[in-house]
Order: C-alpha cells, then structure tokens, then sequence
C-alpha cells in the first residue's frame, strides 16, 4: 500500500481495450493471459463491527501519505510487549493469507476472496488494514497478471492460467502485520512460473542479508542480483516500509541498487517486498486511481513479509508454516 513516487508518463495505451459484455469489465487478452485495462464492479464497503479497535486513519476518516523521509534517528525500534503483539498480528497476516489463497480458483471472483479474508480478519478481532486507507474500498488487494500492486477486489473471475498476487495487512492490538505472496491459478506459462520464483527469491534472498549492524542498502542489492540471474525488472517505484502502530513509517525499503547509509538495529520492524515485472518497470494508475497497472501490459508478481531484527539475526514476523527463510547470524 505505498507508493514511492509517481513517475508515470500515462496516457499511453499498449492495445485497445475490448470490454467483456458479461462483466462490463474491460479487458484485453494476449498471448494465454488477461491484461486488467479497466477496473470493475466493486461491491459496497463491508461492515467491521464497533468493538473492534480500528487504525487511527479509518477514525479520522483520511489517511496522509506516510513521510518516509529516512534518517537513521527516524526509525524507531520497537521492544518489550510492543514485540509480542507484532508477532500476533504477523501470524494473523500469514493465516490469513494462507486461508484466503486456499480459495484461489478458477470463477473465483477477487471480490469473493476479499470478503472470504475479511471475514477471516475480524472473527480474529482485528481490523482490515488496507479498509478505508485514503479511501481504498477494500480489505485485501489483488493483483492479477499485468497489475503490479493495489488491485482493488472486484466481480472479475479468475481464470485458468491468471497469476495473482493477495496482500493482507491487519491491525490487531494496536499494531499491523503486512504480508503478500503471488499464487498461480491452475496451469500457468513458464514465464510466469518463473516471475513468481523469482518474487519469492529476491524476498527470501533480502531476508537472507537482513541482521543487526547491516545497511538497509544490503536489501537492494540482494534484489538486483536474483532480477538479473531471473531476467526480470525491479518495480523501484513500490516500497518496503517500517510497520508497527503505523501502517507505514520510515525507513524507506529500496529494493534496487542505493547508497542510502541507514543501518538495521535491533528492534526495527519492516517489509520488504519486491515487485518484479517480466517487461519494462514502467507503470501508470488506472481510474480508479489505486490499480497500479505495467505500461507494457506484461505480468507483475510481488513477495512480501514483516521481518524483525533481533539480537542474533532476522526474524520472520508472517512466516508461513511450511516456509522456511529464517537465518541465524553467526
Ligand atoms: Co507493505
């Protein structure tokens, strides 16, 4: 749910748009994949019921954008019971994520699996994240084949072949846990296969790097050297950020080359979260100005985890169960 800057040349258009009559959709099909070229039907607000602690934004009805200015004095380690309740709201995330793409199918709606993680979210008595955040109408976002990131669920069915990227974030006990993964929908291309491998890569490869003492600019490079061997472009434009009782705080996660000198201390909770597109980085906002969208129409894919830095190394705050990316320093 950040975006860096907006360099987006917009107005061009890769190909003509045909609309699909039954969903009123606008949509453009290549070579085995749908390229999204218009958003769709996005059913009201879902309801989140009054005793469940909502992020300050949602009560002041606007969000500003976060200032990710970063110095290493603006990044404010988190301790004590603080640390507790983010690895509840980090293992909410991944059980949530994990539940939600059991779902994934052909015919399943996106709006389908935003309503299967809302309802997820709040038995757990938490609160939707992305819900009401400078007005995103939605409590997950998806992004399917050529959308990079902030997919806004809507009445589209997947399809066979379609890759799509969940990203949940929840506030639970006052603080937010933010995770992603790209999932493939049935039988996928090899490009796309490979787009996805190499998302989860550059994740795990960056948390790989990640520890006390190290710059945050270690990150970066561990990202750049799994797009080269992969053949992918990083998105630079979408950004890891700090995480605790904020939805977004400083320090700014590059995941490109950078010479920023800010240093991971103990106590420093983060995303990281790579986008990689099989084309050119290059994006532009559909109307309804979220739906972040490749400006050649090729496919995105996007791997995100909570990490926290220890005494010792790295920890994993949306670890799934069957995931294994945790390194101990030697
Ligand atoms: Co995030």
């Amino acid at each position: 749910m950040l975006l860096q800057r907006l360099w987006c040349s917009g107005g061009r258009r890769c190909c003509k748009p045909t609309i699909n009559a039954a969903r009123g959709i606008a949509t453009t099909r290549v070579s085995g994949y749908e390229k999204i070229a218009a958003p769709g039907e996005v059913s009201p607000r879902r309801v989140v019921p009054d005793d469940i602690e909502k992020p300050s934004y949602v009560r002041a009805l606007i969000a500003r954008a976060a200032d990710m200015h970063t110095t290493q004095s603006r990044i404010k380690p988190l301790q004590g019971e603080m640390l507790g309740r983010m690895r509840d709201a980090g293992r909410l995330a991944a059980d949530t994520l994990a539940y939600t793409a059991s779902h994934i199918a052909p015919g399943v709606t996106t709006d389908a699996l935003d309503e299967l993680a809302h309802e997820f979210i709040v038995s757990a008595g938490a609160y939707p994240s992305p819900l009401g955040y400078m007005g995103f109408k939605k409590s997950i976002c998806t992004s399917v084949n050529n959308v990079i990131v902030h997919g806004v669920p809507d009445d589209r069915e997947l399809q066979e072949g379609d890759i799509i990227n969940i990203d949940v974030t929840v506030f639970l006990n006052g603080v937010h846990g933010d995770t992603s993964r790209t999932f493939a929908v049935g039988a996928v291309d090899r490009s796309a296969e490979r787009l996805i491998e190499g998302a989860e890569k550059a994740l795990h490869d960056a948390i790989a790097t990640c520890g006390p003492g190290v710059p945050y600019c270690a990150i970066g490079e561990a990202v750049e050297a799994v797009a080269d061997f992969y053949r992918l472009s990083i998105c630079p434009y979408f950004i890891g950020h700090g995480i605790g009782p904020s939805f977004h705080a400083p320090p700014a996660v590059l995941h490109y080359y950078n010479d920023e000198d800010y240093v991971m201390k103990p106590g420093h909770v983060f995303t990281i979260e790579p986008a990689l597109n099989e084309g050119s980085p290059e994006f532009r906002i559909l109307a309804d100005e979220w739906t972040a969208v490749t400006l050649d129409g090729q496919r995105s894919a996007q791997a995100e985890h909570t990490v926290l830095i220890t005494e010792e190394g790295v920890e994993v705050l949306t670890r799934r169960k069957d995931e294994d990316c945790e390194r101990a320093v030697e």
